[in-house]
């Protein structure tokens, strides 16, 4: 028996007001000082908030966007400032809570409870068999982990995941400790995120990241923001969109919601000139059908084929196309085979809507195209985004100013992390270095990444877990499934600053190890340290923090690795100076530049205080790292997912009060949906269909080959989405996907199209 359950909030009434008209503004400034007044105080709270995001502070632990050249003094955002206020809370749980509840009673709180007990404070200890986690001895602990670990038969019996706060020191010797130790099985957050943007780019213009940098989208003349919900998720992406409509450009978005923050933004700055409303962003919005995008690229570069006859050498760029690209002929005779109205009808979107972007794209050349879940959690996302790239490419639309590719990344560090190693499948020349830096032989066969460690796991193969970081009971793909999963290991290890569901969902026996975060003072023997991160456009910076340990017994992540390493690996062939690594983060960073390209003369670099960036081949030289030194045009087919006559599809997406399984709050301000979490979101044709009413509850069964899943007690709101189209929340929804529904070639689970049905119950 597994104790997962997904208790509701208490007394949870769903109220539903009107959608918001605009993001930020005045009330998003009430929320950042109410979140921050709730867990900090008046003074820490305006030290803290002046702290974010500045050359000798702390990069915010929200999400990946980069600081712009010119920062103001509040370089933060409302989403941020909730993350801060979360992180640094002045509440903790001592060993006094843990008396108190037991890991049955903690099972039956909700998420949000969870999250609002404060900082954990010191390691804690489930012995087999027991309901209570008791305190233990640091020492003690990496004891324990270090004896189950050498216990393995096999390396390959341990799974280490991570999330992506982790800073490059950390996750850099982490991945080291985990190769020294034999296996490359490091899944991570990134897994279920952007795998599918690092594939698909990766084969197409030959580097798995964005090309462009804040300035490129200042200059833009067009930039397309698919599948991303910026308002809420990066908020401050709505300030570059500001400035980049200010000097002229269009912005459309594409969307099955119409997400209030690429419609219209009030940035707080501007409160004392702009009366009311704001800025309109967008000037386009277009409505797509869940998992029409690949449809509607396909109907958009047809138009653009025929724009081109009508104006020869106007719309398309023939010289880039010779000269940088390949496989062209093929993909246009690909495309010719389509019906334009086939395509316009599986978009979900009208001609007359499709042919409006059509006319603004025509004769534009700097172009960008930013994207986020709504395009990678899809099965076929991989060919989708290569779709995107097909679309840039006849247009020229890379490799110079003002255009390129803009994956919107999530977690503050999870670019860096991937940079720094953490990966399930290391190209052959980083393990070589690797093993060359620290004179061992790093494994050569691939890791597991995230759906394959939780099916070993589930199969009885994993006899340890370690997550650096993260929440993976709750961010995964079918809960029960990888609750049972989790039960299945001997010892489950977790790295993290706040209490968790997966805390409570365990192998038989279970480790917290509480650690600093991205706030606090990090002292070692040689003084105050501070870390690196790399932000969404490849830029390198530094990260400080400033306020006291929440308690004299965290550690940071780098001591926690350089500490357990020390004893795991001591009586193997491996003679790495973890203690010495340990006392200077310098001495870390000379390691990163001897094993990670594009880190020269790190130390020095790392002291300018807006940091460097690293080399992105594509960029600005229009060098493709691919095979023939060329990028390919790729051919896709399109997603078929054969409705039945009462199905429909489900996507799952966060509200404006959670950072991933972290809930701040019960209020999706923008949405106008207060206090519910287990809502589905529905058209109202739909509703009509199945003589559903607003508020109405409902039971929700999704469907995976002959496999079915089922949640109860959801919610309808009736909501501006296109027919045939549904949404809930993330994570409440995740029992319904299916492990085994990923997306091809990344492995990314789908969670944003899941067949379902729904019954009133
Ligand atoms: N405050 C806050 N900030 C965050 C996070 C957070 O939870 N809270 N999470 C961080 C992380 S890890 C990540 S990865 C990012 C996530 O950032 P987003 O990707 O913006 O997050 P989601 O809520 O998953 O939103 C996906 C968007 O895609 C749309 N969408 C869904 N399906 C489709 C589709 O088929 N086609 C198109 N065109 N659109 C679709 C949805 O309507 C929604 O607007 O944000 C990061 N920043
Ligand atoms: N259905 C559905 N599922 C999804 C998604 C979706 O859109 N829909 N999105 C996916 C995406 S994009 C992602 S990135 C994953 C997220 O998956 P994870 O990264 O695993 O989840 P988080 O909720 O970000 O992790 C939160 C926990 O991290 C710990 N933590 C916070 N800060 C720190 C720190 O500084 N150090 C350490 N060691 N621990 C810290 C805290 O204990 C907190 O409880 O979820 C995925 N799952
Ligand atoms: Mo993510």
């Amino acid at each position: 028996m597994t104790r997962w359950k997904m208790p509701l909030e208490s007394g949870e009434t769903l109220k539903i007001s009107k959608k918001k008209k605009f993001a930020g503004g005045l009330p998003a400034i009430v929320e950042s000082l109410r979140h921050s007044l709730r867990h900090l105080g008046t003074i820490k709270s305006i030290q803290t908030l002046l702290k974010i995001n500045q050359p000798n502070g702390f990069d915010c632990p929200g999400c990946a966007w980069p600081e712009p050249e010119n920062r103001s003094m509040a370089e933060f955002c409302e989403n941020g400032a909730k993350a801060i206020a979360e992180e640094a809370t002045a509440r903790i749980i001592d060993r006094d809570f843990f008396k108190e509840y037991s890991v049955n009673e903690l099972s039956k709180k909700s998420d949000y409870w969870l999250g609002q007990q404060g900082r954990i404070a010191e390691p804690l200890y489930l012995p087999a068999g027991k309901d209570y986690y008791l305190p233990i001895e640091w020492d003690k602990a990496f004891e324990l982990i270090s004896s189950e670990l050498n216990a393995c038969e096999d390396p390959n019996q341990a799974v280490f995941y991570t999330s992506g706060r982790t800073s490059n020191e950390a996750a850099f010797l982490y991945q080291t400790m985990v190769r020294a130790f034999g296996t490359n099985n490091l899944p991570d957050c990134s897994n279920m995120c952007h795998e599918s943007s690092g594939v698909a780019l990766t084969e197409t213009i030959g580097v798995g990241k964005g090309s462009v940098t804040v300035k490129d989208l200042e200059n833009a003349e067009c930039i397309i923001v698919m599948g991303q919900n910026p308002g809420t998720n990066h908020p401050r992406m709505l300030t570059t969109l500001e400035v980049a409509k200010k000097n002229g450009a269009e912005i459309v978005s594409i969307n099955p919601l119409r997400e209030v923050g690429t419609e219209r933004f009030l940035h707080p700055k501007h409160l004392h000139r702009l009366a009311g409303s704001g800025t309109s962003l967008s000037t386009l919005h277009l409505p797509v059908k869940i998992n029409g995008d690949s449809a509607l690229l396909k109907a958009i570069m047809k138009l653009l084929f025929e724009r081109e006859i009508q104006n020869p050498g106007k719309v398309l760029d023939g010289p880039f196309i010779d000269e940088y690209t390949e496989n062209f002929d093929q993909f246009k005779l690909d495309l010719d085979t389509y019906d334009l109205k086939y395509l316009i009808s599986e978009s979900g979107v009208s001609r007359g809507e499709i042919e409006k972007l059509v006319d603004l794209l025509q004769f534009k050349k700097k172009i960008i195209i930013c994207w986020a879940m709504g395009l990678t959690q899809h099965k076929n996302s991989v060919s989708c985004i290569q779709e995107v790239v097909n679309l840039l490419l006849i247009k020229g639309a890379i490799g110079k100013e003002g255009a390129g590719v803009c994956p919107v990344r999530g977690h503050s560090n999870v670019q860096g992390d991937r940079t720094m190693g953490i990966y399930e499948r290391p190209s052959p020349e980083f393990s070589e270095r690797l093993g060359a830096a620290f004179n061992f032989i790093p494994p050569l066969e691939n890791g597991f990444n995230v759906v394959e460690a939780i099916k070993e796991m589930h199969k009885g193969n994993v006899k340890v877990f370690f997550g650096m970081g993260g929440n993976l009971l709750s961010a995964a793909p079918d809960t029960a499934y990888t609750a049972e999963a989790f039960s299945k290991t001997s010892l489950s290890v977790y790295v993290s600053t706040k209490l968790n569901r997966n805390h409570l969902v365990t192998g038989k026996s279970s480790l917290i190890l509480p650690c600093l975060a991205r706030t606090e003072i990090d002292r070692q023997s040689s003084g105050e340290q501070f870390v690196t991160v790399e932000n969404s456009m490849s830029i390198v910076h530094s990260s400080k923090g400033h306020l006291k340990p929440k308690s004299k017994q965290l550690k940071s992540e780098v001591a926690i690795v350089c500490e357990l390493a020390n004893k795991l690996l001591r009586d193997r062939n491996v003679s790495i100076p973890w203690i010495s690594l340990k006392s200077n983060y310098d001495f870390i960073r000379d390691k990163i530049e001897e094993v990670v390209p594009g880190f020269s003369n790190f130390n020095q670099r790392i002291k300018k205080p807006e940091g460097f960036y690293l080399p992105h081949p594509a960029r600005g030289k229009r060098e493709f790292s691919t095979k023939n030194k060329l990028a390919p045009f790729t051919i896709h087919g399109l997603p078929n997912f054969n409705l039945g006559p009462m199905q429909l599809l489900m996507m799952t997406i966060r509200t404006h009060d959670q950072f991933n399984t972290t809930v701040y709050g019960l209020q999706d301000r923008y949405r106008g949906i207060h206090y519910g979490r287990r809502v589905i979101l529905m058209n109202r044709d739909d509703m009509k269909k199945r003589n559903l009413v607003q508020g109405q509850q409902v039971n929700i069964t999704s469907y995976f080959k002959e496999e079915k899943r089922s949640v109860q007690n959801f919610f309808v709101v009736e909501y501006e989405i296109p027919v045939s189209c549904t949404a809930t929340y993330f994570p409440e929804a995740n029992p319904l996907i299916a492990i085994n529904s990923y997306a091809e070639k990344s492995y990314t689970p789908t969670s944003k199209s899941i067949v379902i049905s729904v019954e009133a119950n």
